[in-house]
């Protein structure tokens, strides 16, 4: 870890005119993860869940968690005392709410495709809920009810009959009003108080009180993604996860045009999450003057804010990257592949198709990432570390999965028939080739 230092809160600079090929390619990696050295940590916590179950869940929680509890699940109805809510935030969490379910409806996957191949041979595809989810919602430095939001809405939308929201307790127990609210919003119907591996262990294996789930969502820490890691690979355990998580960054990039406040708080918004967060600044051709505007806010607002000392030891690990055209901008945006993406760009609209790698874009000067992290529509769990080259972010279709079917008449089979005879004679496999010999006569009989 680098030690917060006193100073300037200032970011590195590095020319991409004057990198050499290996250079390059270390500006482009993340803040190493230990993901073998967590797995071996977190395995004695999942095995302990598996072994044990609510005896080792509670032991776990009192110990991580300061809460000692006689149980870890809520079930509905919750009760109306414990989501009491200031009336200005719960009319911030309707509005979101309501933006995020109209984004992640669009998204569902109603109407079966069918297409007929050959005549009388019909091919379709369906999707149906996953039936059972879990949803991880962090606690520690800050409470999350928009995350809470972002896995609840597109698992209500998609119709998962069983949605278990699993969040660490304070330590008194209880389970912070907004995130109750939340629950209730999306029709949780289990919530786990407990967090960490043991609270992933739980809901991946079941305990007597905690429902088994068939893929797990969310964000966390390096426990909680080591635990999802481990546990989807274990054949037992029958769960998925939505994608690999690591700490949270930001790409932005800046031409002459971009307002040096708005880029520093948009830079800011991501490294206040974590010590480990990285942002990056790719600077299009920026004067000396615009630049030292750009790192003087950075250090002004950072100053300012209530997360001083996160950001201290964040900024010191993000980057300035120098480039002259928007072209070598994006290549190296693609090439890192960003969770957030925001373009502080003349035209930022046009360039969106220069984009070929990140986890969601934000596009002009009036689009921080804060909305989307909160209320446009989209979603914010996202692929970091990389992985937006490969992963798409949650979003409806990540609750569903999706079903072929294929129905062929008689002749259909009588035409697609010896074409599958030829290619199972060629592999070998006489039983498939005699699955359709034997139709076939009758198949000819038919379709006259
Ligand atoms: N930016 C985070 C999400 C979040 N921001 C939650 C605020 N609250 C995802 O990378
Ligand atoms: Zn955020």
């Amino acid at each position: 870890e680098i030690p917060p230092s006193p100073g300037p809160i200032k970011m590195r600079t590095s020319d991409l005119s004057k990198t050499t090929h290996e250079q390059r390619s270390q500006l482009l990696r993340r803040p190493v993860l230990k993901s073998e050295e967590m797995i071996s940590k977190v395995k004695p916590i999942v095995d302990a869940v598996r072994q044990r179950g609510d005896a080792a869940l509670l032991e776990l929680t009192a110990k991580f968690d300061k809460a000692k509890m006689s149980s870890t699940v809520i079930f509905p109805p919750y009760a109306p005392e414990t989501m009491q809510l200031d009336e200005e935030v719960r009319k911030a969490i309707d509005v979101a709410y309501a933006n995020i379910r109209k984004f992640h409806e669009a998204q569902k996957s109603d109407e079966p495709l069918v297409v007929e191949t050959m005549p009388g041979v019909v091919c379709t595809r369906f999707a149906r809920p996953i039936a059972r989810v879990g949803l991880y919602v962090p606690g520690g430095t800050a409470v999350l009810p928009s995350t809470a939001l972002m896995l609840g809405i597109p698992a209500q939308v998609a119709g998962c009959k069983e949605i278990v929201l699993a969040t660490p307790p304070r330590p008194d127990g209880s389970i912070s009003p907004e995130v109750m609210y939340v629950a209730q919003l999306v029709g949780a119907s289990a919530i786990l108080k407990a967090g960490g591996a043991q609270a992933v262990a739980a809901m991946a294996y079941g305990t007597k009180t905690v429902p088994k789930v068939d893929k797990i969502f969310g964000p966390g820490n390096q426990w909680v993604t080591a635990a999802k890691m481990l546990v989807q690979n274990d054949t037992d355990a029958l769960v998925s996860i939505d994608m690999p998580a690591g700490p949270s960054e930001v790409l932005v990039i800046a031409d002459s045009t971009a307002n040096p406040a708005f880029v520093a708080a948009d830079l800011l918004s991501q490294a206040e999450h974590g010590i480990d967060s990285q942002v990056v600044l790719v600077s299009v051709d920026l004067s000396l003057e615009h630049l030292t505007a750009i790192e003087e806010e950075v250090d002004k607002q950072a100053n300012a804010l209530s997360r001083v000392d996160i950001l201290r030891v964040s900024v010191a690990k993000s980057l300035i990257i120098k480039v002259k055209t928007v072209e070598e901008a994006f290549e190296f945006s693609n090439d890192y592949a960003p969770e957030h993406l925001i373009l502080h760009l003349e035209n930022a609209s046009q360039r969106v198709q220069l984009v070929e790698n990140a986890g969601s874009v934000f596009v002009g000067a009036f689009t921080p990432e804060s909305c989307g992290d909160y209320a446009s529509g989209t979603n914010h769990t996202l692929p970091t570390n990389g992985y937006a080259r490969q992963f798409s972010g949650v979003n409806t279709l990540s609750f569903q999965k999706h079903i072929t079917s294929q129905e062929i008449t008689a002749v259909g089979l009588s035409a697609l028939g010896p074409v599958v005879v030829t290619l199972a004679d060629c592999e070998g496999l006489s039983a498939h080739a005699n699955a359709v010999r034997v139709r076939l006569n009758e198949a000819a009989k038919s379709s006259v």
